[in-house]
Order: C-alpha cells, then structure tokens, then sequence
C-alpha cells in the first residue's frame, strides 16, 4: 500500500480522466497522450490532420488482425493505393520498422500510416525494431502536417510482443515527439492491453 499511495495520489494530478476508458496524461502545454479502448478504425479528430497506423505486413496489402479490420473499412481503394507503394525488394513494400502512407479512402481519417512491427521470436532485436516503427510512423505523419495521429499495439497480435514490454517502447517513444502533434492516441482493442498501457503511461510520463 505504501508503494501504492504515492504513485497513485502523483497520476490524479498528471493523468485526467475523461470518461470510461479514455485516459489523457498532458505532454506540453500544446499536446497530450490519449489512452483508450475501442476500434480504430472508427477514429478521427478533424478528417482532415489526422491518421491512424496501421501494423502491417511487409507486403502491405492487408491480412488478419487491425490490418484486416482497416482494409475493410477503407475499402477497395486501400488495397490499390498499397499495391502502388513501390517494392524495395520482390514482395516488400514497407521494410520491418519502416513505415508509408496512403489515404484513408472510406475511414474517417485523411490518411492510413502503414508500419511493420517485429515478429517477437524472429527479430533480433525487437526492441528497436518496435521503437523505429513508432519512431518511423510519427515522423512520416511530421512531415505530412497531421496533428493527430493514433496507434493501435503494433506487434501485440499475432506478432507476439509481450504487452508490457511493447507499452514500454510505445510509451516513451510517443513522448519523444510531444511537440510535433497536439494529440497522440493509442487505441486499444482490449481491457488488458490497455490496462498495461495506462499503468506504463503513469510509470513513464506521469512521473
Ligand atoms: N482497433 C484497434 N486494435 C485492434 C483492432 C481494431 N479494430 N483489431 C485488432 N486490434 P495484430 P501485429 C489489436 O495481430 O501483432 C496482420 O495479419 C489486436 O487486438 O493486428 O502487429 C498483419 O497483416 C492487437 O492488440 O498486429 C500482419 O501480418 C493489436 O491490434 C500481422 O497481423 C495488433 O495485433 C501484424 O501483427
């Protein structure tokens, strides 16, 4: 409990929650970190500065997972528009720890940024592999003027990245581009991931 208290009084002054399932942990004076559960496919702020990213594979023209769930929503026209990303080797279009971009066709948001995350047990290293995907992904969105852009748990399906683990590199990473978007999101799909995802958020920016 002692350890607990603490920690727990210092996140009700730096953490605001605002509702069930959305927690906000501010950044800067001009941006914050959201953290919530749900489908992200169905996410946006303005249609008009923001994406989602996509965790992808590197032949980029779909598969099971969020990848599945977002060519659905898109549409046809996703397909088409990954299928013209040029390979950089016969079957790569998006390197692992790479990542492009494409319209986002029929979702609600202006643009898809497509990245690979490792595959835990295959990388060598999927610690960096992880963090140049999130790393790789924000400076795309950088250059194409988003200003909110959000996340699901790259490599946290079928790619089998320990969630704590994953939350870690995710976190921090995000925090190193605080002042290039007013808003950075992760999106979860369940309670566990993103309760892991909120206790590492309190751990690395809450501090
Ligand atoms: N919104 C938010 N998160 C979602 C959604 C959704 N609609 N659907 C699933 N997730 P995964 P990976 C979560 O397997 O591990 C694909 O076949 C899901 O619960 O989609 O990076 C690609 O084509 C999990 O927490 O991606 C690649 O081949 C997280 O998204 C491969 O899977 C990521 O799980 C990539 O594997």
């Amino acid at each position: 409990f002692s350890s607990w208290f603490p920690n727990s009084l210092r996140i009700r002054v730096s953490a605001m929650s605002t509702g069930a399932g959305l927690v906000e942990f501010p950044l800067s004076p001009t941006s914050s970190l959201k953290i919530q559960k749900g489908d992200i496919t169905q996410w946006s702020v303005d249609g008009s500065s923001d994406a989602i990213v996509n965790a992808a594979n590197e032949r980029m023209l779909g598969g099971g997972g969020v990848d599945g769930a977002i060519h659905r929503a898109a549409g046809p026209e996703l397909k088409e528009a990954c299928a013209k990303v040029p390979e950089v080797r016969p079957g790569v279009r998006c390197p692992t720890g790479e990542a492009r971009i494409t319209p986002g066709f029929r979702l609600p948001v202006a643009h898809v940024i497509h990245t690979v995350g490792p595959i835990y047990d295959a990388d060598k290293n999927p610690e960096d592999s992880l963090r140049n995907a999130y790393q790789n992904s924000l400076r795309l969105g950088k250059e194409n003027n988003i200003q909110y852009i959000a996340f699901p748990a790259i490599s946290c399906g079928v790619y089998g990245y320990p969630y704590d683990e994953a939350a870690k590199v995710a976190v921090s990473t995000v925090k190193e581009f605080a002042n290039d978007f007013k808003e950075i999101h992760f999106v979860l799909f369940s309670d566990d991931i993103y309760n892991v995802w909120v206790e590492k958020a309190k751990e690395v920016i809450g501090k």
